[in-house]
């Protein structure tokens, strides 16, 4: 590591200060360990250790039966929230796909220079960081990257024991010959798709094959095994066998109940929902067609349920493996997703809809079922799984265990949790969401304020009544507690 370091030196230093480049490196700092802090928890057999099963699902909001949704249908990812810890009030870091696996794999923070865009390298923006799956493989773990896990295949190839794998083929997996065509040519076809074929015929069957054959492998290893599963659904396009759309009458589906603009909400939170309209079948400007949503939003519930049928298929593999005891789940999304509200598609947004993401953990000697309001995020899974695995925890993380939530619940937790789009820094409290745009020179050109325990889906912006004059400002420090603009 530290050849490592000297090497980089330089470049790391026009991206961080003295004091975090310390951090980020773990130079100076004992682990926690070495500092004698408390151990908890892991109960399985320990011959190798535990394993970690990491499931990643790209733009997964947190509307599962296990939230309490009603009309998804997800058994699947119930089933093992039943026997773990579901995380109610978890939130990402940037409500996009590239900048969000970035923080939440190297335990750092996205700031004004540093993981912005769904195209985000964590590589580039934070050379030489110490990424989760480098930690474990570090520490004696076999690390497998199957599917989506860095946006980009190939960025911090050194965290893998071997080449990170995805399925072959366009991106944007169409089945239908039609569609394959209209993708080929005029560079994207519809926003959805529905074709009659077996699972392993997407992208996301393929990928449970492929975790299913690494578990059979990776049961007879002499090391522990880090296996991180990337689902691409309910990414774009909502292409799914159709067997998962006919789970579903489009009739009965539920639309947004506010399908509006915040009242007094700024134009910076808003947006123009830029990547569902590339697709082929979408109006470039507008709102859509109540059809056209309606089909949407089945799609996106087809493809969940497609996706957690492969989570399924992989930890019922598991369990005949015998592997349950010795290995810790976690299942993330990325990011949540508008579908609907506020007239907004996509994620791209510092409203609720994309930052409040989904979290569960199952993990031997923890039972289940269990829930927590605590206020987590996703900078937190890094040193969680350390601990609980009992590797070093890394100094430079900004994140805080979860462990002794996943015995204890109801334990007084953190006051906030912050997130951020661009020039956009929010922060979630117990009762309220605050965001605030700032230019490069610090002034704030626009803000926004919910009051979450009467208005929870955040249709009346509040920052500008003189009545939280105060409020706003006290907000506005706790941002400043993690606001980088170097
Ligand atoms: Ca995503």
């Amino acid at each position: 590591m530290r050849k490592n370091v000297d090497k980089r030196h330089f470049t790391i230093e026009k991206k961080l200060n003295r004091r975090d480049f310390l951090r980020v490196f773990g130079l100076g700092a004992a682990s926690l360990a070495a500092a004698g802090m408390p151990r908890v928890i892991f109960a399985g057999r320990q011959s190798k250790g535990p394993n970690v099963l990491f499931i990643g699902v790209d733009d997964l909001r947190p509307q599962l039966g296990c939230y309490g949704h009603r009309q998804m249908l997800s058994p699947n990812i119930d089933s093992l929230a039943s026997q773990g810890v579901i995380f109610l009030r978890s939130y990402c870091q940037v409500p996009v796909c590239g900048a969000s696996r970035a923080s939440l794999l190297t335990g750092v923070r996205p700031c004004r220079d540093r993981f912005i865009g769904y195209d985000t390298w964590a590589e580039k923006d934070l050379p030489g960081g110490l990424t989760l799956p480098k930690h474990f493989k570090n520490n004696g773990y076999h690390s497998i990257s199957n599917g989506k896990i860095f946006h980009h295949t190939n960025d911090c190839r050194d965290s893998w024991s071997q080449s990170p794998w995805r399925p072959k083929g366009p991106w944007r997996n169409y089945l239908t010959e039609k569609n394959r065509q209209l993708d080929r040519t005029v560079g994207s076809g519809p926003a959805f798709e529905s074709a009659d074929v077996p699972d392993n015929a997407y992208f996301d069957g393929m990928i449970a094959d492929k975790a299913i054959s690494d578990l059979r492998r990776l049961k007879n290893m002499d090391k522990p095994f880090f296996l991180a599963l990337g689902f691409l659904k309910p990414h774009l396009p909502f292409n799914a066998p159709k067997k998962y759309w006919d789970l579903y009458k489009e009739k009965d589906i539920d639309l947004a109940d506010n399908p509006f603009r915040p009242k007094g909400a700024p134009d910076a939170a808003l947006h123009n929902w830029g990547e569902l309209r590339s697709y082929a079948d979408i109006p470039k400007k507008g709102p859509l067609p109540e059809k056209t949503a309606r089909t949407l939003v089945h799609g996106y519930y087809a493809c969940v349920s497609y996706t957690d049928a492969q989570i399924g298929r992989v930890l019922a593999e598991l369990d005949r493996l015998g592997l349950r005891d010795d290995t810790i789940v976690v299942l993330w999304g990325d990011h949540g997703w508008s579908l609907g509200e506020h007239g907004l598609w996509c994620k791209h947004c510092n409203f609720e809809t994309s930052l409040h993401s989904p979290l569960i953990v199952r993990a031997p000697g923890v039972s289940g079922p269990k829930k927590t309001n605590a206020l987590t995020e996703y900078l937190d899974i890094y040193p969680s799984l350390c601990e609980l695995c009992n590797l070093p925890i890394p100094a430079h993380l900004e994140g805080k265990s979860f462990v002794p939530l996943l015995k204890n619940p109801d334990i007084p937790w953190s006051k906030a949790v912050f997130s951020r789009y661009y020039n956009g820094d929010s922060v979630k409290t117990d009762r309220y969401r605050y965001t605030e745009w700032r230019r490069k020179s610090g002034e704030v050109y626009a803000r926004m304020l919910y009051d979450h325990s009467v208005d929870l889906v955040e249709n009346v912006n509040i920052s500008e009544l003189p009545r939280n004059k105060e409020l706003v400002q006290k907000l506005s420090k706790m941002l400043e507690s993690v606001r980088f603009n170097r």
